[in-house]
């Protein structure tokens, strides 16, 4: 009987759907800045387009750095050579890791190529590798993401060739079973498929993959660590980390910008289990394309990159100072790793930040009697 009342009030709106407000019209006025929003084309224009002019090797960048933009017009062949190493280095100061890596580092090498290009892709497994590794990239329209026609043995090329049918900024991982491991070991980085006419310009662009590892020794333990299954199916981490060691975007490795510049990141998370809540102290993200999308979200504080997902955060720098690049889930910036620093010079504005200006003594109001 309690329900009575809304049950009535429901059945009169239904009654009268002449003055059901048209909040369907108001949303599709929504404003959309000139130039400034993404253009890509539906999936299913894309299936029938042909690949023009002569095959080109895609430039592929180790982190942070980003390739090119894409210049064509067209949709083009590309060729894509991503050769698999298993390497030991530093993931913290004093400890050793052997990441398995495409390309020699963690994260594997930034792809970038465009929408309707037809791609012709190379796994080069090492032939020092120890075991075999695939890849399943998320902007593949197929079975398995192209893992299933890439499993390289050691010393051997798997070539696949796949038509990127939807534009984004997705993840690629190893495979290959068990595939916690191999992603654990580091195997995942990001491929970006620009829509027609690509993303509005920018001044900086940098790559940054927040990833969690299992070591057999604690935070900072020195010497050389194996990889800790029961810790990883516990997804207890001992580190978590941007690009791949403690550090990589720290001191003379941080990211730097100039005051005014425009800065974009293509964040990933590789995972293999905690999902990141990524944030630049300092800064407030003017846009997202959440989830490495088509939209975008404004005036963004925190936002949420999931194993196996992206993001695209955009900012301007206004003042100058050292900007702590972090997951706000905070005991992993300061006891696991998960810290970078961007670093922006040029001239203050003391109208939007003024610095300290005072520091006195403070004696509360006693509390009246
Ligand atoms: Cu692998």
């Amino acid at each position: 009987m309690r329900f009575f009342p809304a049950i009535l009030l429901l059945a009169s709106v239904g009654c009268a759907p002449q003055e059901t407000p048209k909040v369907e019209a108001k949303q599709d006025k929504a404003p959309a800045p000139a130039g400034d929003e993404l253009r890509p084309l539906k999936s299913t224009d894309v299936i029938g387009m042909q690949a023009e002019g002569a095959p080109e090797v895609a430039v592929l960048t180790s982190a942070p750095n980003v390739p090119p933009a894409i210049k064509r017009d067209k949709a083009g062949k590309v060729i894509v050579n991503l050769e698999v190493k298993e390497v030991q280095k530093s993931i913290a100061e004093g400890a050793d890791y052997v990441f398995w890596t495409y390309g020699g580092d963690v994260p594997g090498k930034f792809i970038r190529i465009r929408q309707g290009d037809t791609v012709e892709f190379h796994l080069q497994n090492h032939p020092d590798s120890k075991v075999p590794h695939n890849i399943d990239l998320h902007a593949v329209t197929g079975q398995g993401g192209g893992a299933a026609s890439t499993f390289a043995a050691p010393g051997q090329d798997a070539q696949f060739t796949f038509k990127a049918l939807n534009a984004g900024l997705y993840i690629y991982h190893c495979a290959t079973a068990p595939v916690g491991l191999h992603i654990a070991n580091g195997m995942y980085g990001l491929i970006l498929v620009e829509p027609p006419g690509g993303y509005p310009p920018v001044d900086k662009e940098f790559y940054v993959v927040q990833g969690d590892f299992y070591t057999s020794g604690k935070y900072h333990e020195a010497g050389l660590q194996n990889f800790d299954m029961e810790k990883a199916i516990a997804e207890e981490p001992t580190y978590v980390l941007f690009n791949g060691a403690e550090g990589a975007l720290l001191g003379d490795k941080s990211i730097v910008a100039n005051v005014g510049d425009k800065v974009r990141i293509y964040v990933g998370n590789g995972g293999p289990n905690l999902t990141s809540s990524f944030h630049v102290i300092g800064e407030i993200f003017d846009k997202v394309y959440s989830e490495g999308g088509t939209r975008y979200q404004e005036n963004v504080q925190t936002t949420v990159v999931p194993p196996g997902g992206s993001a695209i955060v955009e900012f301007t720098v206004d003042v100058p100072g050292n900007y702590p690049i972090v997951d706000h889930a905070i005991f992993r910036t300061f006891n696991k790793g998960a810290l970078g620093i961007l670093k922006v010079e040029g001239a203050e504005n003391k109208a939007i930040y003024s610095g300290p200006e005072a520091t006195k003594d403070f004696k509360p109001v006693a509390a009246p009697q």
